[in-house]
């Protein structure tokens, strides 16, 4: 394990008062005592033993202070669903930019990128797709995903970062609908993903899913399962309880042929037939 204690091994986690951030910080906790927290405001449930650090990801100096002197950094700050371009632009486009260059300018190794299932949200659901397939965003926000991802490749390769790019699906304690019996993660699932990212030997640049050990998945995770993911979460376990609540949503006959679901139909003014690969 990590020796997180030690100053020149510091883990920075952004995004960390968001749901994912919250589900997955007293795990990471046990993992890597000296975790740093950041996020524009301090979560209420701090604990005294938590280390935080505000810092606004549109501002270039307070990331840069945020990083100075870590190791690696978690990132999952930023625009967590579909948002204005405004949204989407200041958080994920030029947040995400600000984190990389930080990262670089204080020699940061590595960095996890909590991409999303929505950069390619327009793959249809009767696909299974690796992680070397084109993008296909359904929404500005998958765009911006899409964005990070080419980011953290430009900084492995230009600049040697260790970049590990994780697709999440849906992170929470069980699969809320029947899409999600597809793409869920549980926290524990996604804190191993974490894990290897931060200490896999051979990671340049990765792409996994973060997805769960889900039967109806409609992804190839072999290169995470490869650098040693063994995912427990089972989604199937779940399937009355997401089939029923499924029951209580709108019918979404266009969101329901793509793997993004609401994300792409939403603005949708396309013919189906012309939509996704
Ligand atoms: C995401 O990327 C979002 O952050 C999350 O809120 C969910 O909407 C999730 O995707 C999903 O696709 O279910």
């Amino acid at each position: 394990m990590t020796d997180s204690l030690d100053p020149a091994r510091r883990i920075v986690y952004t995004g960390a008062a968001g749901g994912v951030g919250t589900m997955t910080r007293p795990l990471l906790a046990k993992l890597y005592p000296g975790l740093v927290l950041s996020d524009r405001v301090q979560p209420a449930n701090l604990l005294p033993s938590e280390k935080f650090v505000a810092a606004d990801l549109t501002k270039p100096d307070e990331v840069a202070a945020l990083v100075k002197g870590a190791h690696s950094v978690i990132h999952l700050g930023g625009h967590s669903v579909e948002g204005t371009w405004d949204q989407i632009l200041n958080a994920n486009i030029i947040g995400c930019y600000n984190l990389f260059e930080a990262a670089r300018v204080a020699g940061v190794k590595r960095v996890i990128f909590a991409s999303s299932n929505h950069a390619i949200g327009f793959y249809p659901r009767r696909k299974k797709i690796g992680t070397d397939v084109t993008v296909r965003p359904d929404s500005r926000y998958g765009v911006s995903k899409a964005f990070g991802e080419a980011l953290g490749a430009l900084y492995s390769d230009k600049h040697g970062i260790g970049v590990t790019c994780l697709r999440i699906g849906n992170v929470g304690p069980s699969p809320l609908d029947v899409r999600r019996l597809s793409i869920w993660i549980s926290p524990e699932d996604l804190v191993q993903l974490f894990q290897i990212g931060l200490e896999h030997p051979d990671i340049r640049f990765e792409i996994f899913y973060g997805a769960s050990d889900n039967e109806a998945s409609w992804w190839d995770n072999s290169r995470a399962h490869r650098l040693g993911y063994r995912p427990t979460g089972k989604a199937e376990e779940f399937r009355a309880q997401a089939e029923a609540e499924q029951k209580k949503l709108p019918p979404d006959p266009v969101g329901d042929l793509f793997q993004g679901g609401t994300f792409a139909s939403a603005e949708f003014t396309n013919d189906v037939k012309r939509a996704g690969p």
